[in-house]
């Protein structure tokens, strides 16, 4: 559970993380075995339910690697549950103004700051601590990350940073190329969303909090790493997995 301060310090040095959309907790178990840091389970995209999101948390802890979930839209009472089942942080999408941060921060940490609520039986067990201690850990040890993925959320950045209990935010390339070009076109990597990722990196550290984005594959993970990114994703799992099929096919026809 270093994870929280790693991300907080900024000493992770740049943290890739595995992004699994196929709710099967034996994926977790596969692809911790690489060089992740950590481990996000996509319930918004993905297909997961909370069985299995709870038994791949499970899964990602056995192989030392903290696990954070994407909930889907709005959806902050899972925040809680997954939590409690011992997610290390979670992702909430689509918060586009100081209400919706506030709204997930209720869920996802204890008094002062939100109102969780109590029951982390799950999550007390993976770190091998007795109530009081996690009570008093909780909301240090755990991340809420805001998406900041629309226009609405990018105009109210700075304020949506400045909410207590938002620890950092994640940039959704995909969905913010499709606002700022109203719906025109989907480019999560050119130029001009380079500038605004280079902007967001900016105000998260003018806030002291995290910034994370999505990556489309391995070379652009490396791009936003450059840009000071705290946590970048190289590509999602159904990809990865494609790819190293095609490559394998690619290669056996060439012989
Ligand atoms: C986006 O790019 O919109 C995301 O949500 C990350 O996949
Ligand atoms: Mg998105």
């Amino acid at each position: 559970d270093g994870f929280a301060t790693r991300i907080r310090n900024g000493d992770g040095g740049g943290m890739i993380s595995a992004w699994i959309g196929v709710p099967d907790p034996l994926f977790v178990s596969h692809l911790a075995q690489e060089a992740f840091d950590a481990v996000v389970l996509d319930m918004q995209h993905g297909v997961w339910d909370v069985v299995p999101a709870a038994n791949g948390i499970a899964q990602g802890r056995l192989a030392g690697k903290p696990v954070l979930v994407r909930i889907p839209v709005g959806e902050f009472s899972l925040a809680s549950r997954l939590l409690d089942a011992g997610a290390s942080g979670i992702i909430a999408p689509m918060i586009n103004s100081v209400a919706d941060a506030e709204a997930f921060v209720k869920y996802a940490k204890y008094p002062p700051l939100g109102e969780r609520s109590w029951g982390p039986t799950l999550a007390m067990n993976h770190m091998k601590l007795p109530a009081s201690d996690y009570l008093a850990s909780a909301n240090e040890k755990t991340v809420a990350i805001a998406m900041i993925e629309t226009r609405p959320a990018l105009d109210a950045a700075d304020e949506i940073l400045r909410v207590d209990g938002i620890d950092g935010i994640f940039i959704g390339p995909s969905d913010l190329s499709i606002a700022l070009s109203n719906g025109a076109k989907l480019a999560p990597d050119t130029p001009e969303m380079d500038a605004v990722l280079k902007h967001l990196v900016a105000r998260c550290r003018a806030h002291g909090k995290f910034a994370c984005v999505f990556g489309s594959n391995g070379e652009r993970a490396g791009e936003l790493l450059k840009m000071g990114f705290d946590f970048v994703i190289a590509g999602a799992d159904t990809q990865q997995l494609r790819s190293g099929a095609a490559s394998a096919i690619a290669a056996a026809r060439k012989v």
